[in-house]
């Protein structure tokens, strides 16, 4: 996909011979582009998800991907500016793809549809040339596929450079500014785009003095790296500090009904248009573990976002404004204070009141990012709002990128979780993805079936439904400037994978862990392929058989998050405890006796979350307090299923080691090496120095197994010495 793109964005479009065995195909591969000039196309279908552009009124672009032949063509660059400016939700993402006697061709009615059907054809490999005729479409499930970096400008004394970032320094700042050399970050937004992201917000959330002046003295840099992602179909968005206009602006209040503070904003809003015309918006995190917001001059959420939104409307910005507001100053002796309702209720009253380009951007659990919580309700509770999904690429609670965790589960079960109830849950067998093509369809028929297109598959009252139709997905971003990008050379198909699952929700994450090893290591031996499957299939479950059980969270060393302690956070101000006595263990949040937070649901997951016979096994304890003793629906009871658990857990990261053990000495040379020197990326990237892979990965498994270990013996002894119970099976628990 690389290559295609590259090349293609090398060449402006205009001319793009590939050679044979380039690993997109055996075969030659011409490219070949026209603008609308070429009379006898076909006319695209016309859009079927409402943010599709008009087709009628856009010029009409066409890719073929032809076998043997050679073919010249012309074409302005990719995503041209003038096509992005103005559109609020970009333009039309679709494209068509259609195969006949080997050839095919792709067409769009615009630049981004046209780079998203390179990819698709690039992604297939030759299977894009074999098999029947076919005609599909493509269009993605949401016009707004979002990554967020908490990168910082500065580099701070206890997080580092990166919040939460566990792959090395930043990709856009160093040495305290924006990097002169952003061919990096040019190869990243080829990279995302790959993947089908359009959005990506640079700097953190916590906005600290530094970091505020992206917003005025930095903005002709900023614009640099906008420059870098606007070939690739991506906008380029900013983290504001709610009391800029004080910190910056010399005024006395950041009121947002104060006019002058209105007006401050108003002025940054055109600067950075101004200086980016194709601007995605601001990112703000407010009231929030100490950042400033409304709630300082007695205003609340709507009030302090439809201020920012007045201010970037006439550019059609977004404002993402984020969900995940709890008091972080909260007292553990007190009971009644549950951390899990506080975004339900801070924002649940305000459903209607936000202005049409105001995103609420909504964490997916009601804590924060655990291996395992409950959708939050508040996704459901706002119909009258634009509400986007916030997930964690970063592994911030899931090991760090030192351990191998695959995280496209745990996001598919989210996007599929539906709000109607359990039986409803059937969109993970909705119709294909373009994983595995149709080929039903009559060739050059625009009647043909749209299988493809997320957008019919997604039930509006799922996850993905009701994003998708309102505020999209956004995550936060796992990538520095490591040399494999990710730390774990694994953590790249987390990267890959929700960028996939933002264009088709309903896609199989297991086939997208497939595409994902079958594209980064396309000459690997099966043992390899078999041994990546090994470590990576079932590596959420496995994180979560060995840390917290049950849905109870955290457990986590205090500040840095890595590693075991189960007691932690249990005395401290930031609302997440488990309870734990010698009779039990979990968070009554039931209506009848707890904080009530199961009743913040729609039926009928109010009633199977309230009571202990109905709620699923892996979130009992996330919503009741129960006795050790107590027998789950596996038929075990709480105390053993924590024994077996754990020692499976670290059973299953011993055959992750013994599983690389055995192939770590043949990995093949990649080939990546080579193929980014043919398109001149091999020294922007890191990629010439592939040998080192296969050692990366053991030493992160070390890791992983140590730590593993650690979490088993903690936490089983913790619980061994609570209860008093001991394991049936006479393992060895200290
Ligand atoms: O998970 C917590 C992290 C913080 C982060 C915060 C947030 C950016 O520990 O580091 O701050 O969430 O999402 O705002």
């Amino acid at each position: 996909a690389a290559e295609v793109a590259a090349a293609t964005a090398a060449h402006g479009g205009s001319f793009t011979r590939l050679e044979s065995g380039s690993g997109v195909s055996d075969a030659d591969l011409v490219l070949t582009l026209t603008e609308d000039d070429d009379a006898d196309l076909p006319s695209p279908p016309p859009p079927t998800t409402s943010r599709a552009g008009d087709h009628a009124n856009l010029p009409r672009g066409r890719a073929s991907t032809e076998r043997n032949d050679v073919v010249g063509a012309q074409r302005g660059g990719v995503g041209a500016q003038d096509d992005v400016v103005g559109e609020q939700d970009g333009g039309d993402e679709s494209f068509r793809v259609s195969r006949e006697d080997g050839a095919v061709v792709v067409e769009a009615a615009c630049d981004q549809g046209l780079l998203y059907g390179f990819f698709h054809v690039a992604r297939l490999g030759e299977a894009a040339f074999d098999g029947p005729d076919l005609v599909e479409r493509h269009a993605p499930a949401s016009g707004l596929r979002m990554l967020d970096h908490w990168d910082n400008v500065a580099v701070h004394a206890v997080m580092g450079q990166v919040e939460r970032g566990y792959a090395g320094g930043s990709i856009f700042f160093a040495d305290g500014k924006v990097r002169a050399d952003l061919s990096r970050v040019e190869a990243y937004a080829r990279l995302l785009a790959s993947t089908g992201i359009n959005r990506v917000a640079i700097n953190n959330v916590n906005v600290h003095a530094r970091e505020a002046r992206l917003l005025t003295d930095d903005l002709p840099h900023v614009a640099r790296i906008a420059a870098a992602f606007r070939p690739w179909g991506i906008r380029v968005h900013l983290s504001v500090s709610f009391a800029a206009p004080m910190t910056l602006g010399g005024l006395g209040t950041s009121d947002p009904l104060d006019p002058a503070v209105a007006s401050w904003w108003r002025d940054a809003a055109d600067r950075a248009w101004a200086e980016i015309p194709d601007f995605g918006g601001f990112v703000v995190k407010a009231d929030s573990e100490g950042q400033p917001g409304p709630f300082a001059y007695g205003r609340d959420h709507a009030d302090g976002a439809n201020m920012l939104a007045a201010a970037v409307a006439p550019h059609g910005g977004i404002v993402h404004w984020r969900a995940f507001v709890y008091d972080h100053r909260q007292d553990w002796r007190d009971r009644s204070t549950d951390r899990a309702r506080a975004a339900h209720d801070h924002f649940a009253p305000l459903d209607g009141r936000f202005a049409e380009n105001v995103i609420v951007q909504v964490k997916y659990g009601p804590m924060d990012f655990q291996v395992r919580e409950p959708v939050s309700p508040v996704i459901a509770a706002m119909p009258d709002t634009r509400v986007a999904l916030e997930l964690q690429v970063t592994q911030e609670y899931t090991g760090q990128q030192k351990h191998a965790v695959y995280l496209g589960r745990q996001w598919s079960e989210i996007l599929n979780f539906d709000f109607a109830g359990p039986d409803r849950d059937d969109a993970r067998h909705a119709p294909d993805s373009d994983a595995t093509p149709k080929s039903d369809a009559a060739p050059g028929s625009d009647a043909a079936p749209n299988s493809a297109d997320p957008s019919h598959a997604l039930p509006p009252t799922s996850v993905a439904g009701i994003v998708a139709r309102s505020g999209g997905i956004v995550a936060v971003s796992n990538a520095g400037d490591d040399e494999f990008w990710t730390g774990h050379p694994f953590a790249q198909a987390n990267l890959y994978a929700y960028g996939r699952l933002t264009w088709d929700p309903t896609a199989d994450p297991d086939a997208l862990l497939d595409e994902w090893v079958a594209l980064t290591f396309p000459d690997a031996a099966a043992d390899v392929v078999h041994a990546l499957h090994t470590i990576l299939d079932e590596s959420w479950e496995t994180y979560e058989r060995y840390t917290s059980p049950l849905g109870v969270g955290f457990m986590v060393r205090p500040g840095h998050h890595y590693g075991p302690d189960v007691d932690g956070y249990e005395y401290t101000p930031w609302g997440t405890y488990h309870f734990a006595d010698r009779d039990g263990i979990g968070v009554d949040r039931t209506v009848a006796t707890g904080t009530g937070y199961a009743g913040l649901y729609p039926e009928p997951w109010a009633s199977l979350y309230e009571s202990p016979a109905t709620c699923p096994d892996e979130l009992l304890l996330f919503f009741h307090h129960v006795p050790y003793t107590h027998v789950l629906h596996s038929g075990k009871t709480v105390i053993q299923h924590i024994y077996d658990t754990h020692f499976d857990g670290v059973e299953r990261v011993e055959s992750f080691v013994a599983a690389w053990d055995r192939v770590r000495g043949s990995l093949p040379d990649d080939g990546a090496a080579d193929r980014a020197d043919r398109v001149g990326l091999a020294d922007r990237v890191g990629l010439a120095d592939r040998v080192g892979l296969a050692d990366r990965v053991a030493e992160r498994l070390a890791e992983q197994l140590r730590s593993a270990t650690e979490w088993r013996d903690q936490v089983n002894t913790y619980f061994y010495r609570k209860s008093g119970v001991p394991d049936e099976r006479g393992r060895t628990i200290y």
